[in-house]
Protein backbone atom coordinates (compact mmCIF):
# COMPACT_ATOMS: atom_id res chain seq x y z
CA UNK A 1 0.00 0.00 0.00
CA UNK A 2 1.45 3.72 -0.71
CA UNK A 3 0.60 6.06 1.81
CA UNK A 4 2.74 8.75 0.40
CA UNK A 5 1.31 9.47 -2.79
CA UNK A 6 0.24 13.34 -3.08
CA UNK A 7 2.21 13.51 0.61
CA UNK A 8 4.41 16.47 0.61
CA UNK A 9 8.53 15.60 1.56
CA UNK A 10 10.72 17.91 2.49
CA UNK A 11 14.42 16.40 2.44
CA UNK A 12 17.36 18.79 3.38
CA UNK A 13 20.99 18.49 1.80
CA UNK A 14 18.89 16.14 -1.21
CA UNK A 15 21.72 17.40 -4.04
CA UNK A 16 23.65 13.78 -3.60
CA UNK A 17 24.06 10.37 -1.55
CA UNK A 18 21.33 9.39 0.87
CA UNK A 19 19.00 12.83 0.41
CA UNK A 20 19.38 12.05 -3.48
CA UNK A 21 18.25 8.57 -3.33
CA UNK A 22 15.23 9.63 -0.61
CA UNK A 23 14.12 12.09 -3.54
CA UNK A 24 14.18 9.72 -6.00
CA UNK A 25 12.54 7.02 -4.21
CA UNK A 26 9.52 9.55 -2.88
CA UNK A 27 9.08 10.85 -6.38
CA UNK A 28 9.00 7.21 -7.68
CA UNK A 29 5.93 6.47 -5.16
CA UNK A 30 3.86 10.30 -6.38
CA UNK A 31 5.18 12.44 -3.70
CA UNK A 32 5.62 15.84 -4.02
CA UNK A 33 8.96 17.05 -3.30
CA UNK A 34 10.59 20.01 -1.22
CA UNK A 35 14.01 20.04 -1.46
CA UNK A 36 17.20 21.71 0.10
CA UNK A 37 21.29 22.26 -0.28
CA UNK A 38 23.80 24.68 -0.91
CA UNK A 39 24.52 23.40 -4.24
CA UNK A 40 22.02 25.05 -6.38
CA UNK A 41 23.14 23.93 -9.89
CA UNK A 42 23.05 20.34 -8.67
CA UNK A 43 19.32 21.02 -7.11
CA UNK A 44 18.20 22.23 -10.44
CA UNK A 45 19.50 18.97 -12.42
CA UNK A 46 17.84 16.97 -9.36
CA UNK A 47 14.47 18.78 -9.93
CA UNK A 48 14.67 18.59 -14.11
CA UNK A 49 15.44 14.32 -13.73
CA UNK A 50 12.67 13.93 -11.11
CA UNK A 51 9.84 16.14 -12.92
CA UNK A 52 10.62 14.51 -16.22
CA UNK A 53 10.42 10.63 -15.29
CA UNK A 54 7.91 10.79 -12.61
CA UNK A 55 5.55 13.92 -13.58
CA UNK A 56 5.65 14.70 -9.86
CA UNK A 57 5.78 18.77 -8.50
CA UNK A 58 9.58 19.68 -7.19
CA UNK A 59 10.67 22.61 -5.97
CA UNK A 60 13.87 23.36 -4.94
CA UNK A 61 15.54 25.78 -2.39
CA UNK A 62 19.27 27.01 -2.17
CA UNK A 63 19.42 27.15 1.78
CA UNK A 64 22.55 26.48 3.97
CA UNK A 65 20.89 24.81 7.16
CA UNK A 66 23.65 26.47 9.42
CA UNK A 67 22.55 29.75 8.37
CA UNK A 68 19.66 30.55 11.52
CA UNK A 69 18.39 33.75 9.52
CA UNK A 70 18.39 32.28 6.08
CA UNK A 71 16.39 29.28 7.35
CA UNK A 72 13.42 30.93 9.20
CA UNK A 73 12.71 33.38 5.96
CA UNK A 74 12.88 30.39 3.97
CA UNK A 75 10.20 28.69 6.26
CA UNK A 76 8.35 32.40 5.67
CA UNK A 77 8.30 31.96 2.33
CA UNK A 78 7.23 28.41 2.43
CA UNK A 79 4.39 29.52 4.84
CA UNK A 80 3.32 32.51 2.37
CA UNK A 81 3.37 29.87 -0.65
CA UNK A 82 1.16 27.49 1.43
CA UNK A 83 3.55 24.58 1.27
CA UNK A 84 3.30 22.63 4.66
CA UNK A 85 5.33 19.44 5.01
CA UNK A 86 3.89 16.13 6.19
CA UNK A 87 6.93 14.59 5.81
CA UNK A 88 10.69 15.93 7.09
CA UNK A 89 13.72 14.27 6.22
CA UNK A 90 16.43 15.56 8.50
CA UNK A 91 19.61 14.55 6.10
CA UNK A 92 21.87 17.59 5.61
CA UNK A 93 24.62 15.86 7.61
CA UNK A 94 28.68 16.24 7.61
CA UNK A 95 32.02 15.24 8.65
CA UNK A 96 34.82 17.48 8.59
CA UNK A 97 38.22 15.77 9.01
CA UNK A 98 39.53 12.46 11.08
CA UNK A 99 42.12 13.44 14.21
CA UNK A 100 42.25 12.77 18.05
CA UNK A 101 40.58 15.32 19.43
CA UNK A 102 43.60 16.97 21.15
CA UNK A 103 44.91 17.54 17.40
CA UNK A 104 41.45 18.56 16.18
CA UNK A 105 40.78 21.53 13.98
CA UNK A 106 38.77 23.85 15.29
CA UNK A 107 37.17 25.11 12.00
CA UNK A 108 36.41 21.59 11.23
CA UNK A 109 34.61 21.30 14.77
CA UNK A 110 32.50 24.25 14.18
CA UNK A 111 31.49 22.83 10.54
CA UNK A 112 30.24 19.61 11.96
CA UNK A 113 28.37 20.80 15.30
CA UNK A 114 27.17 23.88 12.95
CA UNK A 115 25.44 21.69 10.43
CA UNK A 116 24.99 18.50 12.33
CA UNK A 117 23.22 19.72 15.38
CA UNK A 118 22.46 23.38 14.79
CA UNK A 119 21.68 23.03 11.44
CA UNK A 120 19.50 20.15 12.27
CA UNK A 121 17.83 22.34 15.23
CA UNK A 122 17.15 25.03 12.78
CA UNK A 123 15.27 22.79 10.28
CA UNK A 124 13.16 21.52 13.11
CA UNK A 125 12.40 24.39 14.79
CA UNK A 126 10.75 26.05 12.07
CA UNK A 127 9.25 22.73 10.50
CA UNK A 128 7.79 20.66 13.78
CA UNK A 129 4.85 23.96 14.83
CA UNK A 130 3.12 23.49 11.54
CA UNK A 131 2.87 19.30 12.29
CA UNK A 132 2.02 19.67 15.49
CA UNK A 133 -0.62 22.44 14.87
CA UNK A 134 -2.32 19.96 12.40
CA UNK A 135 -1.62 17.25 14.56
CA UNK A 136 0.18 15.13 12.07
CA UNK A 137 3.37 14.37 10.17
CA UNK A 138 6.73 12.60 9.96
CA UNK A 139 10.07 13.79 10.95
CA UNK A 140 12.77 11.25 9.88
CA UNK A 141 16.28 12.04 11.53
CA UNK A 142 19.07 10.67 9.84
CA UNK A 143 21.48 9.68 12.42
CA UNK A 144 24.55 7.30 12.59
CA UNK A 145 25.97 4.06 14.26
CA UNK A 146 28.74 6.93 15.05
CA UNK A 147 25.87 8.07 17.78
CA UNK A 148 25.75 4.56 19.04
CA UNK A 149 29.51 3.91 19.39
CA UNK A 150 32.60 6.24 19.30
CA UNK A 151 35.60 4.99 17.35
CA UNK A 152 39.03 6.35 17.01
CA UNK A 153 39.27 9.71 16.17
CA UNK A 154 35.56 9.84 15.12
CA UNK A 155 35.43 12.43 18.42
CA UNK A 156 33.16 15.24 17.43
CA UNK A 157 31.27 13.80 14.75
CA UNK A 158 30.37 10.93 16.97
CA UNK A 159 29.01 13.79 19.52
CA UNK A 160 26.66 15.63 16.53
CA UNK A 161 25.57 12.01 15.89
CA UNK A 162 24.93 10.80 19.56
CA UNK A 163 23.43 14.02 19.89
CA UNK A 164 21.11 13.56 16.60
CA UNK A 165 20.26 10.44 18.72
CA UNK A 166 19.25 12.11 21.71
CA UNK A 167 17.38 14.79 20.09
CA UNK A 168 15.19 11.88 18.38
CA UNK A 169 14.37 10.76 21.72
CA UNK A 170 13.66 14.33 22.88
CA UNK A 171 11.36 15.00 19.44
CA UNK A 172 9.73 11.58 20.46
CA UNK A 173 8.83 12.66 24.45
CA UNK A 174 8.27 16.37 23.35
CA UNK A 175 5.58 15.26 20.71
CA UNK A 176 3.99 12.77 23.21
CA UNK A 177 0.10 12.84 22.95
CA UNK A 178 0.46 14.36 19.24
CA UNK A 179 -0.06 12.07 16.25
CA UNK A 180 3.29 13.16 14.69
CA UNK A 181 5.75 10.50 14.52
CA UNK A 182 9.14 10.58 14.81
CA UNK A 183 11.97 7.98 13.68
CA UNK A 184 16.10 7.67 13.09
CA UNK A 185 17.78 5.80 10.71
CA UNK A 186 21.48 4.72 11.83
CA UNK A 187 23.79 3.82 9.04
CA UNK A 188 27.07 2.27 9.08
CA UNK A 189 29.23 3.40 6.18
CA UNK A 190 27.17 3.84 2.93
CA UNK A 191 29.29 4.66 0.04
CA UNK A 192 28.14 8.57 -0.93
CA UNK A 193 30.32 12.01 -1.12
CA UNK A 194 30.42 11.97 2.81
CA UNK A 195 34.36 10.59 2.61
CA UNK A 196 35.20 12.92 -0.04
CA UNK A 197 34.01 15.67 2.52
CA UNK A 198 35.54 14.61 5.16
CA UNK A 199 38.74 14.12 3.19
CA UNK A 200 38.47 17.18 2.15
CA UNK A 201 38.28 16.57 -1.63
CA UNK A 202 41.64 13.65 -1.24
CA UNK A 203 39.70 10.71 -3.39
CA UNK A 204 42.33 8.10 -2.66
CA UNK A 205 41.31 8.34 0.71
CA UNK A 206 38.41 8.31 0.31
CA UNK A 207 37.86 5.25 -2.03
CA UNK A 208 40.06 3.43 0.96
CA UNK A 209 36.78 4.01 3.32
CA UNK A 210 35.14 1.37 0.94
CA UNK A 211 37.96 -0.89 0.05
CA UNK A 212 37.74 -4.74 0.47
CA UNK A 213 33.85 -5.18 1.46
CA UNK A 214 30.54 -3.94 0.47
CA UNK A 215 29.29 -1.01 1.69
CA UNK A 216 25.62 -0.26 1.99
CA UNK A 217 24.31 1.63 -1.41
CA UNK A 218 22.38 5.18 -0.68
CA UNK A 219 19.46 3.45 -2.20
CA UNK A 220 19.43 1.03 0.53
CA UNK A 221 18.78 3.58 3.66
CA UNK A 222 15.99 5.49 1.04
CA UNK A 223 14.31 2.17 0.91
CA UNK A 224 14.52 2.30 4.48
CA UNK A 225 13.25 5.74 4.91
CA UNK A 226 10.30 4.66 2.59
CA UNK A 227 9.90 1.56 4.86
CA UNK A 228 9.18 3.38 7.73
CA UNK A 229 7.40 6.68 6.21
CA UNK A 230 4.95 4.50 4.48
CA UNK A 231 3.83 2.81 7.86
CA UNK A 232 0.13 3.35 9.11
CA UNK A 233 -0.76 6.12 11.39
CA UNK A 234 -0.52 3.74 14.31
CA UNK A 235 3.20 2.83 13.82
CA UNK A 236 5.68 4.38 15.07
CA UNK A 237 9.61 3.16 14.23
CA UNK A 238 11.62 5.32 16.57
CA UNK A 239 15.57 3.92 15.61
CA UNK A 240 16.37 1.93 13.00
CA UNK A 241 20.40 0.45 12.67
CA UNK A 242 21.31 -0.70 9.10
CA UNK A 243 25.19 -1.81 8.75
CA UNK A 244 26.45 -3.30 5.86
CA UNK A 245 26.92 -7.36 6.40
CA UNK A 246 30.62 -6.98 6.54
CA UNK A 247 30.64 -4.40 9.73
CA UNK A 248 29.25 -5.07 12.96
CA UNK A 249 30.50 -1.65 14.43
CA UNK A 250 31.57 1.22 13.71
CA UNK A 251 35.14 -0.45 13.41
CA UNK A 252 34.71 -3.60 13.46
CA UNK A 253 34.94 -4.41 9.43
CA UNK A 254 35.91 -7.18 7.58
CA UNK A 255 38.02 -6.21 4.67
CA UNK A 256 38.79 -9.18 2.20
CA UNK A 257 42.70 -9.52 1.69
CA UNK A 258 43.81 -7.23 4.50
CA UNK A 259 44.19 -8.09 8.52
CA UNK A 260 41.53 -8.37 10.53
CA UNK A 261 41.46 -6.45 13.38
P1 LIG B 1 26.77 13.37 1.08
O1 LIG B 1 27.98 14.19 1.29
O2 LIG B 1 26.66 12.59 -0.18
O3 LIG B 1 25.45 14.26 1.22
C1 LIG B 1 25.34 15.26 2.21
C2 LIG B 1 24.23 16.22 1.82
O4 LIG B 1 24.09 17.19 2.87
C3 LIG B 1 24.52 16.96 0.54
O5 LIG B 1 23.34 17.01 -0.23
C4 LIG B 1 24.92 18.35 0.99
O6 LIG B 1 24.51 19.30 0.02
C5 LIG B 1 24.05 18.48 2.26
N1 LIG B 1 24.56 19.48 3.17
C6 LIG B 1 25.74 19.50 3.85
N2 LIG B 1 25.86 20.62 4.54
C7 LIG B 1 24.73 21.35 4.31
C8 LIG B 1 24.28 22.63 4.74
N3 LIG B 1 25.01 23.39 5.56
N4 LIG B 1 23.06 23.07 4.31
C9 LIG B 1 22.33 22.33 3.49
N5 LIG B 1 22.70 21.11 3.04
C10 LIG B 1 23.90 20.64 3.45
O7 LIG B 1 26.72 12.39 2.35
P2 LIG B 1 25.61 11.34 2.84
O8 LIG B 1 24.49 11.23 1.90
O9 LIG B 1 26.35 10.12 3.23
O10 LIG B 1 25.14 12.06 4.18
C11 LIG B 1 23.79 12.30 4.51
C12 LIG B 1 23.59 12.09 5.99
O11 LIG B 1 23.85 10.73 6.32
C13 LIG B 1 24.51 12.91 6.91
O12 LIG B 1 23.75 13.41 7.99
C14 LIG B 1 25.53 11.88 7.39
O13 LIG B 1 26.07 12.24 8.65
C15 LIG B 1 24.65 10.66 7.47
N6 LIG B 1 25.35 9.38 7.48
C16 LIG B 1 26.17 9.01 6.45
C17 LIG B 1 26.81 7.79 6.46
C18 LIG B 1 27.78 7.37 5.41
O14 LIG B 1 28.56 6.42 5.65
N7 LIG B 1 27.78 7.99 4.23
C19 LIG B 1 26.55 6.83 7.55
C20 LIG B 1 25.69 7.32 8.58
C21 LIG B 1 25.08 8.53 8.52
P3 LIG B 1 25.30 20.62 -0.38
O15 LIG B 1 26.76 20.33 -0.25
O16 LIG B 1 24.84 20.89 -1.77
O17 LIG B 1 24.80 21.66 0.57
C1 LIG C 1 29.00 7.92 9.00
C2 LIG C 1 29.55 6.55 9.16
O1 LIG C 1 31.23 5.11 10.42
O2 LIG C 1 32.07 7.14 9.38
O3 LIG C 1 28.14 8.28 10.02
O4 LIG C 1 30.71 7.27 11.32
S1 LIG C 1 30.95 6.54 10.12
Amino acid sequence: MNRVKGKTVLITGASSGIGLSCANIFASQGAKLVLLARREKRLEKVKKKLEEDYKVEVRIFQVDVCNREDVINWSEKLEKEGIEPDVLINNAGLASGLSKLHEGDFADWDRMIDTNLKGFLNISRVILPKMVEKNSGHVVNIGSIAGHMVYPAGNVYCATKFAVRALNEAMNIDLYGTNVKVSSIDPGAVETEFSRVRFKGDLKRAEKVYEGFTPLKAEDIADAVFYVVNTPEHVNIQDLVIMPTAQRNPYLLYREGQEQN
